[in-house]
């Protein structure tokens, strides 16, 4: 006997998703959707506090390796030095890690203890 399964039919329309699937009428069998809506996880590139990076140094990361001003990358610097660690930039996984071993690489080069590390970041979902 042939054997009909519907097949889920899911459009997707300005993030929204319309089931247009139901009870297949011959067979019985049933069929669920779930909306597929999730965004790619970020990641915080985060500058770490330390006692002898020379504070010029940590500006001149924010300019070349994120293209922060010199008042944001000013203000960065000093929020990473009072508070311990600042957030740097906010990237996708590839971008973020690429950035994190070029800071390092360019800090162990110009003998600087500075140190650039990344963070998944959180959702409201909690993902
Ligand atoms: N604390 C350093 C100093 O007083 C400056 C500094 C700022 C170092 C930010 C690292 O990520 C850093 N020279």
């Amino acid at each position: 006997m042939l054997n009909l399964v519907s097949i889920p039919t899911v459009i997707e329309t300005k993030g929204q998703t319309v089931d247009h699937s139901e009870a297949d009428e011959n067979t019985g069998t049933l069929t669920k959707t779930r909306p597929e809506t999730k965004r790619p996880p970020l990641y915080k590139v985060l500058l770490l506090n330390d006692d002898f990076t020379p504070m010029d140094f940590v500006i001149l990361v924010l300019k070349r390796f994120f293209s922060k001003s010199q008042a944001d990358s000013e203000r960065i610097m000093l929020e990473v030095h009072t508070k311990g660690a600042g957030v740097a930039g906010v990237f996708p996984f590839e971008v973020a890690e690429t950035k994190v071993f070029m800071v390092n690489e360019f800090s162990r080069r110009n003998e600087h203890p500075l140190k650039c590390i990344m963070e998944k970041e959180t959702t409201e979902e909690g993902s």
